[in-house]
């Protein structure tokens, strides 16, 4: 224990306030037990992504001995954080937390902390200015939204047959890190060749039907658009409807790339009308499970355990289709 951390000990006894005793570098430890109270505030359920997420956390809970409290707060990051307030209130053990955005869900992190609760982010990050792992929540478990930027940069500048590449790029929900990570992933590639230029950039929130409208858009502005870059498949899938009422044959005169590796995205790459997804993996049950116990068990945790992605392309679509949500 470091010395902050005594005297916090200290104060919390000296006042009557402990609630559990903190970690090595004040971070609230998780005491083990037989059953665990654990509390999933999930952002929303605005798409396969997320419902798969939520899915995996209830199919995990009985095999790690999880009273699970599972909130939803229909994409309002507001109602996230008092989400977590309820779950508070209710005496979590343990918050697994998904936060809908950056900075907004700072206060729930800070609170969970407060109230001696250890927090766990899955999937998504807050902004590490403010917060980070081993000192305001344990850990971040999740993928690398970087390098799938940097992927789907790299795998278009292979395959684009084109001169000049004209892009779109369908930005996921605003403030949140997958969509800050994704596109400079992407961007910083991009701008290292002449002969590539983002025309327009523009969110759809990670929603087929907001990704389809703007993309209408879009095309009304920049008809000469040979390249779509989507932050997730639903978006993309979205983009390949208005460009198809649009007159145009998406995998022919104008090359769709993703990220996630959903079902119909895989399809798409089948059907020849998207060139490739990057997987972004929503299966956090089970890790979050193994982590977990680990911290239960007094291991320290990495500050980020990272998830590994694999890339799917007209090479392996239909080999995991199967697998796919
Ligand atoms: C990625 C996750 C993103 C997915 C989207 O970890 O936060 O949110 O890529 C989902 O499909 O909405």
């Amino acid at each position: 224990m470091n010395r902050r951390t005594i005297l916090g000990t200290v104060a919390a006894v000296g006042f009557g306030m402990i609630t559990s005793v903190a970690g090595a570098d004040g971070l609230p430890a998780l005491e083990k037990k037989e059953r665990y109270k654990v509390g999933f505030a999930q952002m929303e359920s605005n798409n396969p992504w997320r419902i798969a997420e939520t899915k995996s956390f209830h199919d995990t809970a009985e095999s790690c001995n999880w009273d699970l409290v599972a909130t939803d707060a229909a994409g309002s990051a507001a109602k996230q954080v008092s989400d977590v307030d309820s779950m508070i209130a209710q005496g979590i053990d343990v918050l697994f937390l998904p936060p809908r955005e950056e900075k907004p869900l700072i206060p729930a992190v800070m609170k969970a902390r407060a109230a001696g609760i250890p927090t766990f982010l899955v999937d998504r990050s807050v902004d590490s200015n403010v917060a980070q792992a081993g000192e305001h929540y344990v850990s971040f478990l999740g993928s690398d939204f970087i390098w799938q930027g940097q992927q789907v940069a790299e795998w278009t500048l292979e395959n684009f047959k084109g001169e000049k590449g004209i892009i779109v790029e369908l930005e996921g929900t605003t403030g949140s890190s997958p969509a800050n990570d994704r596109r400079k992933g992407f961007d910083d590639v991009m701008a290292q060749h002449d002969n590539m230029e983002i025309v327009a950039s523009q969110s759809g929130d990670f929603a087929r039907d907001l990704g389809r409208q703007v993309m209408e858009t879009l095309l009304q502005a920049h008809p000469d658009v040979n390249i779509v870059y989507a932050h997730n498949d639903e978006m993309a899938i979205g983009a390949i409807q208005a460009l198809e009422l649009a007159g145009r044959k998406p995998g022919e005169d104008v090359l769709v790339v993703s990220i996630d590796g959903t079902r119909d995205a895989l399809q798409a790459i089948i059907d020849g009308k998207m060139g490739v997804t990057v997987e972004s993996s929503p299966f956090f049950g089970p890790l979050a499970c193994e982590v977990m116990n680990r911290y239960a068990e007094g291991e320290e945790i990495e500050p980020w355990v990272q998830v590994k992605d694999r890339i799917f392309t007209a090479d392996n679509a239909a080999e995991f289709i199967d697998e796919a949500y």
